[in-house]
């Protein structure tokens, strides 16, 4: 970057707000993903939103792109600053600016962490749903931007569902307040939802406005051994007709072996088995428990359940969601190719037999670690590197395979991302899951809000530089 703009954006941000020694470039231009090196020019930390204004403009009237980076837990490329971007960092816009008791809503800026919101949240008695293994680092402006699901979806919905208001510094530099924390507002297009789940193509969120619920009692855990694919949505099927769950997880025995050796947890019981399904409910009443236990014992009667323990306290159901949520952090040192897949729930179990006899046939040679948020029809399906291959060629070997499990998606109708958005990893095979009609429509949408495609460049769309 020219030494005038670096000045320039200097005398806005003042000392604390700009950085390019190395370790901050490394850093910031990065997230969890391992696939890219980082390389942006520098990284701009504002304070307010119309330092953010200003900074878009700034990138409008001399050519540069920005990257907007949250908590950078993404596992998309969808936050990584490779070509020489300027990182616009949240991370200082993060306070919480109010709370109205009456509408159960509060406003706060991109940067706050969502463990802070959801511990925000629980000192008003309430309950911020959002929830996965990254809470402690992940921002909720990230979160809005990638529309973040995680483990409570199948009961709460997706971050979508609990946005009720957004401030956005469009690509073009406007600001724009949608929605206002209305719950009802049926005045034509509601642009806040082009937004959510727009990966930082569109505008910079820098402050929203989010519903909270009444706090869950008494979440109880369970988790059961399942012989075969086929019995773990009828698990699902059968709890479902007795209770309304806030979890349904699986994972393998290969993925709990791996948090077990290396985080050093417990074995949720003896009896061995191929996969687990995890399982929560909010067990209010002896009549709730009793149909947990009912459900159980039929589910073991008609031989889907091998074994099964029940958390009898806040503590034991901890440990126990331990055993899923540590699965993706634990394994990260194997450097997994990664996969984030979605079908219906009802075509579940057909995906998964199909996707097991691609994985049996064409990773024959590697280790597949199974898991997922299987009650949304959501599948992580992670190939692990042998130590002795080199990055690069296990990566190009794994991509070989995509075309096949991308196929067989779509043939289904379902997601090539679930919930990890399309970032850099996913966006040359988009294809697989939106019509050349919607992708038509998604650029000219890009090209409305951000005229100089200055913001996220060649995430989710690629650059097509004659457009411009
Ligand atoms: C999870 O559900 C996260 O644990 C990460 O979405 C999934 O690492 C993954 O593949
Ligand atoms: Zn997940």
């Amino acid at each position: 970057m020219n030494p005038e703009i670096l000045g320039r954006l200097h005398n806005l941000l003042g000392d604390q707000g700009l950085r390019t020694d190395p370790l901050s470039c490394q850093t910031y231009g990065r997230d969890w993903t391992k696939t890219y090196e980082p390389a942006p020019s520098a990284i701009a930390l504002p304070t307010s939103t119309a330092q953010v204004q200003a900074i878009i403009q700034l990138a409008n009237q001399n050519g540069f792109k920005l990257v907007p980076s949250g908590g950078r837990t993404g596992l998309s490329g969808g936050a990584v600053a490779a070509q020489g971007e300027l990182v616009v960092s949240l991370a200082r816009m993060n306070k919480i600016l109010a709370f109205h008791a009456q509408d159960r809503s509060l406003v706060c800026e991109a940067g706050v962490i969502t463990a802070q919101l959801q511990q925000f949240a629980e000192t008003k008695g309430l309950f911020y749903p959002v929830d996965f293994a990254s809470a402690g680092s992940s921002q909720i402006g990230g979160n809005i931007a990638t529309n973040a699901g995680g483990i409570k979806v199948i009961r709460y919905g997706l971050t979508r569902q609990q946005v009720l208001g957004l401030e956005i510094v469009t690509g073009k530099g406007e600001l724009l307040k949608l929605n206002h924390g209305l719950v009802k507002n049926a005045t034509g297009y509601d642009l806040r939802h082009l937004f959510i789940g727009s990966e930082g193509t569109l505008g910079i969120i820098t402050q929203a406005t989010l519903q909270l619920l009444r706090a869950p009692e008494n979440l109880t855990v369970l988790v059961l051994g399942v012989p075969e694919f086929a019995a773990l949505m009828q698990i699902l099927q059968r709890f479902q007709a007795n209770l309304d769950l806030t979890a349904f997880e699986f994972f393998s025995d290969r993925a709990l072996h791996y948090v077990v050796q290396d985080k050093g947890l417990a074995k949720p019981f003896v009896t061995p088995a191929p996969y687990y399904a995890l399982l929560e409910f909010e067990n209010d009443s002896a009549q709730r428990e009793q149909a947990a236990l009912q459900a159980f014992q039929d589910c073991i009667e008609q031989g889907f359940v091998l074994d099964g323990v029940m958390s009898q306290s806040q503590t034991q159901a901890k440990n126990l969601w331990r055993l899923r949520e540590m699965i993706s952090e634990t394994i990260a040192v194997y450097t997994p190719y990664k996969n984030d897949l979605s079908v219906r729930v009802s075509l579940v179990a057909e995906f998964l037999k199909a996707v097991d006899q691609i994985v049996t046939e064409r990773y024959a040679a590697f280790e597949v670690i199974w898991y997922g948020h299987i009650g949304d029809g959501n599948l992580h399906l992670n190939i692990l590197k042998p130590a002795t291959m080199d990055k690069a060629e296990f990566f190009e070997h794994c991509a070989a395979v995509n075309e096949q499990v991308f196929v067989l998606t779509q043939s289904l109708q379902g997601s090539i991302s679930a919930e990890h958005g399309v970032g850099l990893l996913k966006r040359d095979y988009l294809a697989y899951s939106r019509s050349a009609e919607e992708i038509a429509y998604m650029r000219a949408l890009k090209t409305l809000f951000d005229p100089h495609w200055v913001l996220n460049p060649n995430k989710l769309l690629s650059i097509d530089t004659s457009s411009l």
